[in-house]
């Protein structure tokens, strides 16, 4: 399978964040890239960095200040009183508190959702390459079929407008609008991290041309904690164009495959021109942060039912740290995946 990355990828390097009081050291590390990467191309998988595509696929998706706001805050850091190694806030802007702010100081607490999303020297130029290598995996299916894009930083609880959960920029929804423009078709996107995709969800919400859907573990005690609820299906015309299959915590292979299922079904029914897997490796049974209990095999016959609808897939890399089966789940999915593709 080809694999779309791009080499600066590594350099957005948090150090540490704050979580319930204390500092701990950041989950979401360079090594995950390099894992990954490597991987990947132990298995015989095809490394290809991804071409520059600039900026116009990233605004279909994303608010143009923010972009500016990511793009230019580590430059202009200066203008944050008391930044040394990177841009984080303390404060921050709620929905009640509508004024959008001149001065960066003020913006970080705008744009950057919680502490998790810090910006150093080198994160505009990875958050960049990730949306880099999403846009070109979308734009390798039209002959290959399927590509999976090695995004890092993930993506999905990133909105239009702000940072949150380790994410800058919202990959897959920018490879779904990339494929929705280049294919003039309706595009679904399946998210299986263990956490709710919501920034995803916020920017199709009111859309029925891309069909959102994520199976996690239920926010009423888990991250993101504020949408994530079945009960969020949609509004305006994208009403019933977004589906959430919350799981409780400790959710096995067996529950988690019988919600892909529902979730596939619903994809069949919608007949997508393409798909965009979000794929998150958290559901692993020893991710450092997750709750699931998702073996190899578990990843593998998800790959299998999802290669099966035998629609052109992008799958983009989201969660997923560091332990011993994060290499490995991600070789048993993209094994799976092929395998089912070219009928073996
Ligand atoms: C893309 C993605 O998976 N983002 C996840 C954001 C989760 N944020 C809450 C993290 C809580 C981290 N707990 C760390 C425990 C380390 N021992
Ligand atoms: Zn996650």
């Amino acid at each position: 399978m080809r694999i779309f990355h791009d080499a600066n990828a590594a350099r957005h390097d948090p150090t540490q964040f704050f979580r319930r009081g204390t500092l701990i050291a950041h989950p979401e590390q360079p090594e995950r890239y390099t894992v990954l990467r490597d991987a990947v191309v132990a298995d015989g998988h095809e490394l290809v960095q991804a071409a520059d595509s600039g900026l116009a696929p990233i605004l279909a998706v994303h608010d143009e200040s923010y972009v500016g706001f990511l793009r230019d805050i580590w430059e202009r850091r200066a203008e944050v009183p008391g930044i040394v190694d990177e841009v984080l806030t303390g404060h921050f802007a709620r929905p009640q508190m509508h004024r959008k702010p001149d001065g960066m100081l003020g913006l970080v607490g705008y744009y950057l959702a919680d502490t998790s999303t810090p910006v150093r020297a080198g994160t505009w130029d990875a958050v960049y390459g990730a949306a880099q290598a999403a846009i070109a995996a979308a734009d390798a299916v039209h002959d290959a079929g399927y590509a999976y894009a090695l995004c890092r930083p993930p993506g999905h609880h990133a909105y239009a407008d702000s940072a949150g959960g380790f994410c800058y920029l919202n990959n897959t929804s920018i490879a779904a609008e990339r494929l929705r423009q280049r294919l003039q078709g309706r595009i679904a996107i399946l998210d299986i991290d263990v956490h709710h995709g919501n920034g995803t969800q916020g920017i199709f919400y009111a859309r029925r041309d891309v069909f959102t859907q994520s199976i996690h573990a239920d926010p009423a005690n888990y991250f993101p904690f504020y949408a994530g609820y079945a009960d969020e299906t949609g509004r305006g015309e994208g009403q019933g164009f977004n589906r959430n299959l919350p799981l409780p915590q400790g959710t096995d292979d067996a529950t988690w495959l019988i919600a892909l299922s529902d979730a596939l079904s619903a994809i069949a029914a919608y007949q997508p021109a393409a798909l965009v897997v979000a794929l998150g490796l958290d559901a692993a049974a020893d991710d450092p942060i997750g709750c699931f209990k998702i073996t190899r095999l578990g990843f593998a016959e998800a790959a299998q039912a999802i290669a099966r609808l035998g629609v052109p897939t992008v799958i983009a890399q989201e969660g997923g740290y560091l332990c011993e089966a994060l290499p490995r789940n991600l070789i048993a999915f993209l094994s799976a995946f092929e395998a089912a593709r070219q009928g073996k």
